[in-house]
């Protein structure tokens, strides 16, 4: 993107799991940057960061830091949004946020840029990021959406512990260690609940991921159902989530079940997913090939597999999806989204 207009940009959250990854897609995509501000909390304030071979010294994030930003990419936490997006928006900068602040917003775009880049276009300063599970679920079904239609989705989760920040993959690395060391594992971040209660994610399962809500579905599942709608643009879309934590750093996996409008060809399917922009196609049995979580890291893509057709119902198919939840979930796809609206404005 060398040739573009160039552009001050500041990341919030700029010493967290999605804050670093957001840093090194800057630098890698050569991102049109004039000049970039690093920001995080008062305890990162000094620390020092290296971006194309220059240091970049961390600062406090403040109201007044957003003067003269242009793009300002939030991964702090929904409070530090809910603060600072609106102070950086009124001094101009248009905000991509990484969290749940603004996402069910009216008026707030919540975008996957291979199913809705033309709802970014009409921010009004905040652009919403969606939820990881949901980015990389929307982006595989969107071709299927528009040749069939979809009726119905049941999803279960298998997601890393990189969604919930730093913290948890230390916790991981931890527990496994002390594990094997045959020490007691000690557990204080997972699961991120209401309750400070906590159990080993170590050699575990946990189906809860962030707080429930009344219904006894929890919040991330909820996400799933209302940002599939908003995403796609069609309240009849019928979702239902399971999201479970596995002991994976980085990388979510899901088993995907979905009921298609119109009888569907499993090959034209098939070739549907290989050819949309985004999304591989990773699928050959004969050669068990399939998309796996540690493949996964590091690459851009959404990789779909095991996709086949359902034994029961006539327009019911399968299939397996795979991200990175720190790139597509989170850094690529606000990074993306920056890339595409200044192409526009070009
Ligand atoms: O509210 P939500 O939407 O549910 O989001 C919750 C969390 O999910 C992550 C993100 O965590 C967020 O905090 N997240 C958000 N969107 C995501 C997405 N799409 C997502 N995860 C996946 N997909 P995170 O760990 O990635 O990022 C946290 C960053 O937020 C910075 N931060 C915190 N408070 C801030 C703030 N920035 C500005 N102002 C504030 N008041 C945080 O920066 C981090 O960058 P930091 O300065 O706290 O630096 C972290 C460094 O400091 C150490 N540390 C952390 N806590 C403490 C600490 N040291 C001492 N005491 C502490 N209490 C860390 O080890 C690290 O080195
Ligand atoms: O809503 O803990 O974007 O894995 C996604 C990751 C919330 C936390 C979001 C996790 C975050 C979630």
């Amino acid at each position: 993107m060398e040739n573009q207009m160039k552009v001050n940009v500041a990341v919030v959250g700029a010493t967290g799991a999605v804050g670093q990854q957001i840093i090194r897609l800057l630098e890698e995509r050569n991102f049109p940057i004039a000049q970039l501000k690093l920001l995080a909390s008062g305890r990162s304030a000094g620390k020092t960061v290296t971006f194309n071979g220059q240091e970049v010294v961390i600062e406090e994030a403040k109201p007044e830091s957003f003067e003269g930003i242009h793009y300002a990419l939030f991964s702090a936490g929904g409070a530090i949004s809910k603060q600072l997006a609106p102070e950086a928006a009124k001094r101009g900068a248009v905000c991509i946020d990484n969290t749940s602040a603004f996402r069910m917003e009216e008026g707030v775009p919540l975008v996957v840029p291979e199913v809705n880049m033309d709802a970014a276009h009409q921010h009004k300063g905040i652009i919403a990021n969606p939820n990881c599970s949901t980015i990389q679920m929307v982006a595989a079904l969107k071709p299927l959406y528009d040749r069939y239609g979809i009726d119905r989705i049941i999803v279960s989760t298998y997601q890393a512990v990189s969604g919930a920040g730093q913290s948890a993959i230390n916790e991981l690395v931890d527990q496994t260690r002390d594990i094997l060391d045959g020490k007691e594992p000690q557990a204080n971040i997972l699961p991120v609940g209401k309750l400070p209660v906590h159990y080993p994610i170590a050699f575990n399962a946990i189906p809860q991921i962030d707080v429930f809500t009344d219904n006894g579905f929890t919040f991330e599942e909820m996400k799933m159902v209302n940002e599939t709608k908003k995403i796609m643009g069609d309240e009849s879309i019928q979702v239902a989530a399971t999201c479970v934590r596995i002991p994976v750093m980085s990388g979510h996996s899901e088993s995907v079940y979905v009921e298609l409008k119109e009888d569907y060809d499993l090959d034209e399917v098939k070739s549907l997913i290989a050819n949309a922009p985004g999304i591989v196609l990773v699928d050959n049995l004969d050669e068990q090939k399939y998309p796996l979580a540690a493949d996964c890291v590091g690459k851009l893509d959404v990789f779909v597999g095991r996709v086949r057709r359902d034994l029961t119902h006539p327009r019911g198919l399968h299939m397996w999806i795979v991200s990175d939840n720190l790139l597509k979930g989170a850094a690529w796809n606000t990074v993306q989204i920056a890339e595409e609206l200044i192409k526009a404005n070009q």
